[in-house]
């Protein structure tokens, strides 16, 4: 049997593969929280078929005037109309809730649109995305490769946003003249979702099968996001298995586990870069992060002539660049400062509460700090990120990619002191130093004292009979590993549903507000045609949804990919609780992409981007954190004691400088192994690219053919026999002609046979030579 025969035989047998009873739960659960979303008291015939058309509508724009002076509104608004036909869009408009219009965009003409695909294919090829040029022939070129819904989408998206120079209509939600274009979105495809979410809760494996399908239908960077969790879930199963194995066996802080914890992570994120690679070249995508789209919001200190292209373009001194990006120093410390300091305090009040106080409350008590927490880091995080915002745009960045790029760095390390610094101090400093700082922590009693009865409660044991508590790393990387991802969890299902909650009340104020001052306004569905009125409720609701980042998501599984890295050492089981969240993750936001948020603008991206160095980074760090880790606990089975002579500071840097090493010879000798790897992906980017040339050099060959080879001269120019005597007449003869040495040296032979034949005549006396020789000394 072959392994083409295998292969259809495997699949069906892995698609049989179901969850009993789970089916009918997960389309129970996406009905409920439909209607949830829905609670209006329609038929439900009707509302099944709104859900089931679209009406043809590509976009959805929704206009809000509830702030705006009415006649400035209507001449934006006709404004709007204006551009959105120029560029070859039909529109119709209904009513929207509270002082909104809903505009409805389709496409006016087929033929319209084919002239864009086949524009923005053009653009691809010129820059490398795609190996051959299009046909020119538009028809032919859709039928060779049709367009994907996703494709589409994005297409007409960028034709109604991209500025009126690249032949957009120029329209920017929410900014600058367009305030008051609240979203572009388009309208979910309910059956699909509907499909979508029963194959995924009801099959133990998404296969590349399910992952093309979230391409063509939400587009290249949202099946990146799935792509890299499904591959993520499905690498840990091994560190799940063996770090159970582990856990029976070896205990904790194991030096055997963190090896392989740390050959595991190193190959994932090898893995992974290489998988990525293959994906972008299976959906078309590669190199389209390098297609630089002009950052918006780009202030060029003068306008110059590229050398490369002679275009006058916009230009921003790179030195007056990296003067600014010196500012991401001051704004790392200052999140260091900000964010460390309310971290520290509330480990110093936490460790203060429960293992120095000992006065009354004190069960209740202990969850101050998880209140300080839980109230100041939101608001800490707001601000920051709002900082980060503004230090980004400062540093005027020419792309969209270097901007977000760099954007994404800062978000990367608020989210790693907020992450992982609780671990940090308790693992490096409470247990090395506890002994020396606990009595220190007395300051904290001013937080306990009204509580108090007495002076002796506050100084129950501090100095002489305190010992740290070796059960608290553990703890905390526990809370950190299973309680806090179950809350993550939790919340992002219910934030969205609450945000929208809230969101549709403070718009009704709003209304309400303006409605007052302009006279009582009638209900938003007052006047739908009777036959659209499901339609048109449905469309209101999805406007009022979120608008999804998938970037947060990714963040989210990088994270957690950092505990695996950086703690598990502590608590084998970490990567056993991480895969059973991940599954249900995976479904749960295939959930909120369907239900909570709007329906996401369908981007291309080939890489996950700046996330794949946070990765990298991680497990570099993960080395250290490790070897450190195994250091200082491995000898003491019930955890330290807690004095700092035990632990030797040299032996320490020396074992975390070995491991660093060791790790860095690894991740080179594992990345090299991984490059050998072939896969389907890059076996068809060469097959293409080989097309290609194939196809070059044969239209270039045609024109060479009608030349006649130089072997074909020479076979017909020199035909006769060719013997020696005409050789030598021959040389005789050019001798006499030819005038310069070369060409005389280069005459004496007219084509390979001549010398072949001078050649032999060579040999053939030298052998007479060596025969000779050999017979005389015989
Ligand atoms: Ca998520």
């Amino acid at each position: 049997m072959t392994d083409q025969q295998k292969a259809p035989s495997l699949r069906t047998r892995s698609s049989s593969v179901r969850i009993p009873g789970f089916t009918r739960l997960s389309s129970q659960i996406y009905n409920l929280k439909y209607a949830l979303l829905d609670n209006s008291t329609e038929l439900a015939m009707t509302k099944a078929q709104a859900l089931q058309s679209n009406l043809d509508v590509d976009y959805v724009i929704s206009y809000r005037f509830a702030k705006t002076d009415k006649t400035k509104a209507i001449a934006q608004f006709e404004k709007l109309c204006e551009a959105l036909a120029n560029v070859g869009l039909q529109t119709e408009v209904r009513n929207g809730d509270s002082h909104s219009v809903l505009l409805f965009v389709r496409v006016a003409s087929d033929e319209h649109l084919y002239g864009e695909v086949y524009r923005s294919r053009v653009r691809d090829w010129i820059h490398g995305v795609r190996a051959a040029a299009p046909p020119k022939e538009t028809r032919e070129a859709l039928e060779s490769e049709p367009l994907y819904e996703a494709e589409r989408l994005r297409i007409i998206y960028q034709l109604i946003t991209n500025p009126t120079s690249e032949g957009g209509a120029g329209i920017t939600p929410k900014e600058g003249e367009w305030e008051g274009v609240e979203s572009i979105f388009a309208l979910h495809d309910h059956a699909y979702n509907k499909d979508w979410i029963k194959k995924w809760t009801s099959s133990y494996f998404l296969k590349t099968e399910d992952l093309d399908d979230i391409r063509n239908r939400l587009g290249e960077k949202i099946a990146f996001y799935f792509a890299f969790t499904q591959s993520y879930f499905t690498f840990l199963f091994f560190p799940a298995a063996f770090g159970f194995v582990s856990w029976l066996i070896l205990g904790h802080f194991s030096p055997i586990y963190g090896l392989v914890s740390a050959v595991w992570c190193t190959v994932f994120t090898e893995y992974w870069r290489h998988q990525e690679t293959d994906l972008a070249v299976r959906w078309g995508v590669r190199g389209v992060s390098k297609i630089d789209t002009r950052h918006r919001d780009f202030v060029p200190d003068k306008t110059v002539t590229d050398p490369v292209t002679g275009e006058k373009v916009g230009f921003f001194p790179s030195s007056k660049r990296f003067q600014r990006q010196l500012l991401q120093v001051p704004f790392a410390l200052t999140v260091i400062v900000c964010l460390g300091t309310v971290i520290a305090t509330c480990f110093g009040i936490e460790v203060f509460i429960s293992e120095v106080y000992n006065g009354p409350l004190k069960s209740v008590l202990v969850f101050i700090p998880t209140g300080i927490l839980t109230t100041v880091n939101p608001i800490l995080i707001t601000i920051l990120t709002n900082f980060a915002t503004k230090l980004t745009d400062f540093e005027n960045y020419d792309t969209q990619g270097a901007h977000d790029r760099a954007l994404t760095r800062k978000i990367f390390v608020m989210n790693f002191i907020l992450s992982y610094l609780g671990i940090f101090l308790t693992a490096f400093v409470y247990v090395p130093f506890g002994t020396v700082i606990v009595p220190y922590l007395d300051i904290f009693n001013v937080a306990v004292r009204p509580f108090a009865e007495d002076e002796k409660q506050l100084h129950h044991n501090t100095s002489s009979s305190w010992s740290i508590n070796p059960d608290r790393l553990r703890k905390q990387v526990i809370y950190f590993t299973v309680t806090a991802q179950l809350v993550n969890l939790g919340m992002e299902l219910i934030v969205p549903y609450l945000k929208r909650r809230g969101f549709a009340k403070i718009k009704q104020i709003q209304s309400d507000r303006a409605a007052k001052n302009g006279g009582g306004a009638p209900a938003a569905s007052a006047s739908d045609p009777p036959e659209d009125a499901a339609f048109l409720d449905r469309v209101r609701k999805e406007a009022e949804l979120g608008v999804y980042d998938v970037d947060s998501d990714l963040r989210e599984m990088v994270l957690q990919f950092g505990y695996l890295s950086l703690f598990s050492v502590v608590w084998p089981l970490t990567a056993v609780s991480f895969l059973i969240n991940d599954w249900i993750e995976l479904r749960a936001d295939a959930m909120k992409i369907c239900v909570e948020m709007q329906r996401p603008t369908p981007w291309r991206a080939d890489t996950i981007g700046p996330w794949l160095d946070s990765l990298s980074f991680l497990t570099w760090l993960g080395s250290l954190t490790t070897s450190a880790l195994v250091y200082m606990f491995y000898n003491t089975k019930s955890g330290p004691d807690g004095n700092p002579s035990n632990i030797q500071l040299w032996a320490l840097l020396l074992t975390v400088f070995f491991a660093e090493h060791l790790f860095i010879l690894l991740r080179l000798a594992i990345r090299h192994v991984i490059s050998k790897i072939d896969s389907p992906g890059l076996q068809k980017e060469r097959r293409e690219r080989f097309a290609v040339r194939k196809q070059y050099f044969e239209e270039n060959l045609n024109s060479l053919k009608k030349l006649p080879s130089v072997s074909q001269q020479q076979s017909s120019g020199g035909a006769g026999e060719i013997t020696r005597k005409s050789l030598e007449d021959d040389a005789r003869e050019s001798s006499l002609s030819a005038s310069t040495p070369v060409t005389r040296f280069w005459g004496r032979q007219r084509g390979w046979r001549e010398s072949v034949e001078v050649a032999r005549g060579f040999i053939e006396r030298a052998r007479n030579e060596t025969t000779a020789g050999e017979k005389k000394e015989l």
